[in-house]
This record gives C-alpha cells, structure tokens and sequence, in this order.
C-alpha cells in the first residue's frame, strides 16, 4: 500500500490542486491505468477513494514531520547507527526563518521553518556535501559551500498551513529564487529544490 500511494503523491506533487497554473505534468495516471487494465467501474470507483483516503492520511499524520541526519556527523552517543533524528517537537522548536518566493510549480508563496544550516550545525555536520533523500526516492546531492551562500530554509509551511506530502510536505528546500532569480533558476538548481523530504546524508 505505501509504495503506490507515495507513486500516487509524486504524480499529484507535480499539480497540487491549491498551486497556481502550471498543469504540464497532469495526467490522469490512475484513471489510465485502471483503463488499460481493463477493470471495472467499480474498482476504478475504489481505486479513487482509496486515493482520496490516502490524500486525508497525509493531512491527518504528524509523525511524518521529522528527519533524520546521517553520514558524517559528530558521534552521537544515543543512537546506534549515528544518526541525529529530529523530531516533529524539535524541528518546530527551532527558530523560525521565512522566505517570500516563487518556486518552479508556485507563484510567490511564503516559506516557513528552521535555517538549514541550523539543522546541519545542530546534527554536528563534518563534510563538504549533502545528498537530500524523498519519500518519492528522489535524491540530490548539494555542496554545503552553496547552502551557506543561499541560506535556504527547510520549510514546513506555506503561506501558514503545515506542507502534507500533497504539496511538497513534510518538508521542502526552499531557497530565495525571486532575490536569485538568475542563479537560482538554473537546471543544475532547480533540481536542489528538494521537496517531501525525509532523510540528510552528509558526505
Ligand atoms: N522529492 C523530489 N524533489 C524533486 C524532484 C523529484 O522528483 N522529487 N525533482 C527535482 C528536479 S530534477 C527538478 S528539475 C525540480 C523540478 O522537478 P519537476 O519539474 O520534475 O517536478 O525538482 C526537483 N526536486
Ligand atoms: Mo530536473
């Protein structure tokens, strides 16, 4: 079940229903493959409500706000595979950091959450590089020089309400594109707006 509702999420992430225009990527998937199938009308009934079950899962479930950091970082004396968990509690304890700005699929939003240098630094980081982990298996490697000189934020918020993993949740790499735009809109950067976020190795 986790697996095709998460593939379900990734093709929704491309059109989120409360994002502005960019429709590119919006293909009936579900509704095409029910019909290849050749299944009844009833079980593409199904298939939709399961979906739609699997849409209120994401608003309803707090747990899926954390991250783990792993990899080169300080020794951390209460965790077996030396990895710093941080907690839903945790991360919203941190200091909150906003940036006004557009991204690849919305127009000017308002990001919100901790500093991703503050969540490195917390974790005792020791490398030159991160690679970001999603919960769609999309991963990217960022150098930490250009996350010092971006100062992106890990946002859990937009414009007020939490991120669910239907709109780029739980949490989103957020960088200050419109304050950058020419750099930042680059092929090479726009894919290190990594969003439904999970895990942080660092390298
Ligand atoms: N979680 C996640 N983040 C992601 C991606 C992805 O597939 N999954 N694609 C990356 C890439 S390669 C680019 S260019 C931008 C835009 O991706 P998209 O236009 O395919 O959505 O998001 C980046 N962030
Ligand atoms: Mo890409």
């Amino acid at each position: 079940m986790l697996m095709p509702f998460l593939k379900n999420v990734k093709r929704s992430t491309h059109c989120p229903l409360n994002h502005s225009g960019k429709e590119k990527n919006h293909r009936a998937v579900t509704v095409g493959g029910v019909r290849r199938f050749g299944l009844p009308c009833r079980s593409h009934v199904y298939i939709v409500w399961l979906s739609l079950m699997s849409a209120n899962a994401a608003h309803a479930d707090p747990d899926l706000l954390q991250l783990d950091v792993d990899g080169n970082i300080e020794y951390q004396a209460t965790s077996p595979h030396n990895e710093h968990i941080f907690t839903r509690e945790e991360l919203l304890a941190m200091p909150v950091h906003a940036i006004q700005s557009s991204t690849n699929w919305t127009g000017s939003e308002l990001w919100e959450g901790p500093l991703l240098t503050d969540v490195l630094k917390k974790a005792g980081i020791r490398g030159s590089t991160i690679r970001v982990f999603a919960y769609d298996d999309y991963s990217q490697e960022i150098p930490l020089a250009f996350i010092r000189k971006y100062e992106p934020i890990l946002a859990y918020r937009e414009n007020g309400r939490e991120l669910t993993l239907k709109d780029f949740g739980p949490l989103f790499i957020i960088f200050p594109r419109d304050q950058y735009r020419k750099e930042l809109s680059t092929i090479t950067n726009t894919r290190r707006f990594v969003f439904q976020i999970r895990r942080i190795e660092v390298k």
